[in-house]
């Protein structure tokens, strides 16, 4: 679950993903799952029942019309709200049109697009990508009824991540965490954490745990302090991959220190720029530590990503993804770039809302 700080910014962090993928029963379960976690979160009956038929859309859509792919459902906070997240990542065929297939829902039968509409409509928050042949991404993020959205500010930076364990795994050693706070000026900085801890299973992930409550309490200062501060509560842990971002987006500057292998990088247009990280393991081997200062663009997002997903992927090959949602662009990327035998994390941060 996401820590909630009222005062000195806004936290986000990985929260427990429960991941369907597609089989049989893979409706009744995201029903079932969809209406759990909407309850624990206090959700009125009128809303849970919105978002059941919602989470049974999205799962017959998978069913039918995807080659393969899975929802993952999510409990997500900010401040005193918390929201039901769903998302959908499918390997195809994909929607050559994704707006005729939301108009109208019906003569889109055959496609994906059957059933989104209905999504859409009891969705707070609704984006959708796809690449005609080779996938969709769709996010539907549901508030509790009684006072909807805008979750945060119009104009404050937008940050998404998410994470996969390895097949056969509950738990994931990659986690990744997030805080935005606000300068004297009132401009918005966004610090991001993606953590890879060693290996897989309770011990990469415990070493996840550890590094986001260390991030949580020391996140405002510098990145290359932070990483610091990771590596001495990391000691006598796994150890892990670390890079930590703090992009300030009015400025047009991102600062970062990495140490292991996190991809990282900046995404402008068709331009994807790498943020080089440093050789060592966090909690075991710290190399001299510098940060690093790296331009960015109006319109920039920011990726940082483990060794779960390729880096292999361009902007250029993912047409129309970099202005979308970041809970999307991370879904996406996942299901495009992701293998299936490592634990997988991905963080997204971009500076305006769509
Ligand atoms: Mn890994």
């Amino acid at each position: 679950m996401g820590a909630v700080n009222p005062v000195a910014g806004d936290e986000t962090e990985a929260e427990d993903v429960v991941w369907l993928r597609l089989d049989v029963a893979v409706a009744a379960a995201a029903r079932r799952e969809a209406a759990r976690l909407a309850r624990r979160v206090g959700m009125a009956p009128a809303r849970v029942a919105e978002i059941e038929l919602a989470a049974t859309e999205a799962a017959t859509n998978l069913q039918k019309h995807a080659r393969d792919g899975a929802l993952a459902l999510r409990v997500i906070t900010l401040r005193d709200r918390a929201a039901l997240e769903l998302l959908s990542v499918d390997s195809g065929p994909g929607m050559a049109d994704v707006g005729s297939a939301l108009t109208d829902g019906v003569s889109g039968s055959g496609t994906l697009g059957v059933g989104m509409g209905a999504i859409a409509r009891f969705a707070d928050v609704f984006d959708v990508h796809s690449l005609p042949g080779r996938g969709t991404a769709l996010l539907a993020r549901f508030w509790s009824g009684d006072a909807p959205g805008p979750f945060p500010g119009a104009d404050e930076p937008e940050v998404a991540g998410l994470t996969r364990p390895i097949s056969g795994e509950e738990v994931c050693g990659d986690t990744w965490a997030a805080r935005t706070e606000h300068g004297p000026d009132g401009a918005p900085t966004v610090t991001v954490m993606m953590c890879d801890g060693l290996g897989h299973g309770p011990m990469a992930a415990l070493a996840g745990e550890r590094a986001r409550a260390a991030f949580r309490t020391g996140s405002h200062r510098s990145p290359q302090d932070v990483v610091r501060t990771l590596h001495t509560e990391l000691r006598g842990s796994r150890g892990a991959a670390i890079t930590v971002a703090r992009a300030d987006f009015s400025r047009g500057t991102v600062e970062h220190c990495g140490v292991g292998n996190i991809s990282a990088f900046v995404v402008s247009g068709d331009k994807r720029g790498t943020l080089l990280s440093l050789p060592g393991i966090v909690g075991h081997q710290l190399p001299a530590l510098r940060s690093f200062r790296t331009a960015l663009d109006p319109g920039a997002v920011l990726v940082l990503h483990s060794d779960g997903l390729s880096d292999r992927w361009s902007p250029a090959g993912l047409p129309g993804l970099f202005t979308r949602r970041p809970a999307v662009v991370a879904a996406q990327l996942l299901g495009q770039a992701g293998v299936r035998r490592d634990d997988a994390g991905i963080v997204v941060a971009r500076a305006d809302r769509r």
